[in-house]
């Protein structure tokens, strides 16, 4: 699952980026385009590693991508190259100035963010515009044409003729006929506040954009605290009165945005924190495993993270039945904890 990192120049992209996966700029990498991997924090990994002393604990992850700088920029300009980069990633991390920084405007994150949805909007427009002429003179011809995707195609213009982006339509921004078209205001959004470093609080937003996922970063203490040891960092945490690494809370909220869910296997071999979506079934998430676990699915034997923690113990939780056999059907749950039964 893929994360793109955008934002008007100067916003605080790279600083953004380095500070999620701390992964520090080499001379020279500002050009290409780069990918960070890293592990969603989940204190009830941590909880389980800590009772089963596992070999391996394994969790879940998420990928972000910085596109590369395009050749020619203007200052507080974006670049459709820019975003092209980042038409097949599964949502975006929209990074918006909210400090003053030297040589530039005051900050003004309403208006920042607006425009450069409305951007993403617009280069929807063209490609939505664009496909529909196509399907006309398709038509016209003779020929035939997928009238599901047309009128989706027209709904989709219609909302963005009103200014409304596309993730507000969960019909369209799920849609396997537009999936296709890298739609980009049909990603999930994360819109990151990357404030100053006194300042922990949200921008004063208008309803609209108050509608998106909204979160603050300072962007800058965070990119310090990742490169300091944990005795340093101690005394900066403290400082800035900041409980958890803001960067922590970003990839969890990243994670959420992607509609993914954990589930977890545990044993003394390795306790690991599965990805799926939202909905996915038993025997589903049983192939995510292995396919043999999901071709021989027999059962599942299943206990909410919440009912194993007040039960203490497998056993108890048998005792007070909250640990129950699953079948096929039955829809996973955020933080359930699996056992598959399997015939190979
Ligand atoms: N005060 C303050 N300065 C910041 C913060 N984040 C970034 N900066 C500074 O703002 C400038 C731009 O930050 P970058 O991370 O390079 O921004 P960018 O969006 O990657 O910029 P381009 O790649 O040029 O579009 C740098 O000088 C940063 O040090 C922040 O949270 N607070
Ligand atoms: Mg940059």
């Amino acid at each position: 699952m893929k994360l793109g990192i955008i934002g008007l120049a100067g916003a605080g992209k790279t600083t953004v980026f380095e500070a999620l996966t701390k992964d520090f700029a080499r001379p020279g990498a500002k050009a290409e385009t780069r990918i960070g991997t890293v592990h969603v924090p989940d204190i009830r990994v941590d909880t389980l590693s800590r009772m089963y002393k596992p070999r391996k604990t394994i969790y879940a992850q998420v990928e972000y991508l910085l596109p590369g700088l395009g050749e020619q920029k203007k200052p507080g300009s974006t670049d459709e190259a820019l975003m092209r980069a980042v038409r097949d990633t599964d949502a975006l991390i929209h990074v918006v100035r909210n400090f003053a920084s030297y040589g530039t405007e005051p900050p003004d994150p309403e208006n920042d963010f607006m425009l450069l949805d409305s951007e993403l909007m617009q280069m929807d427009a063209n490609v939505v515009q664009r496909r529909l002429e196509r399907m006309e003179n398709e038509a016209k011809k003779g020929r035939e044409i997928d009238r599901e995707e047309k009128a989706q195609l027209e709904q989709c213009r219609d909302a963005l003729n009103k200014e409304i982006p596309l993730r507000r339509f969960a019909e369209l921004s799920e849609s396997k006929l537009l999936r296709g078209y890298g739609l980009m205001s049909a990603k999930p959004v994360l819109a990151l506040f990357n404030n100053a470093d006194e300042d922990e609080s949200l921008p004063a937003l208008s309803e609209t954009a108050a509608q998106e996922t909204c979160m603050v970063i300072r962007s800058k203490i965070e990119h310090e605290l990742a490169q300091m040891t944990k005795d340093e960092a101690d005394e900066l945490l403290e400082e800035f009165n900041i409980a958890a690494s803001a960067a922590d809370r970003v990839i969890r909220a990243s994670y959420d945005i992607l509609g993914l869910i954990s589930f977890f296997t545990v044993g003394e071999d390795e306790v690991r924190a599965w990805t799926i979506r939202r909905g996915t079934t038993a025997v589903e998430a049983a192939g995510v495993i292995h396919s043999d676990m999901q071709k021989g699915f027999i059962r599942a034997e299943v206990i909410s993270y919440d009912d194993y923690m007040e039960a203490g113990s497998m056993a108890a939780a048998k005792k007070n039945a909250t640990l129950r056999l699953e079948g096929k059907t039955y829809q996973v749950q955020d933080g359930d904890i699996i056992t598959f039964r399997f015939n190979v």
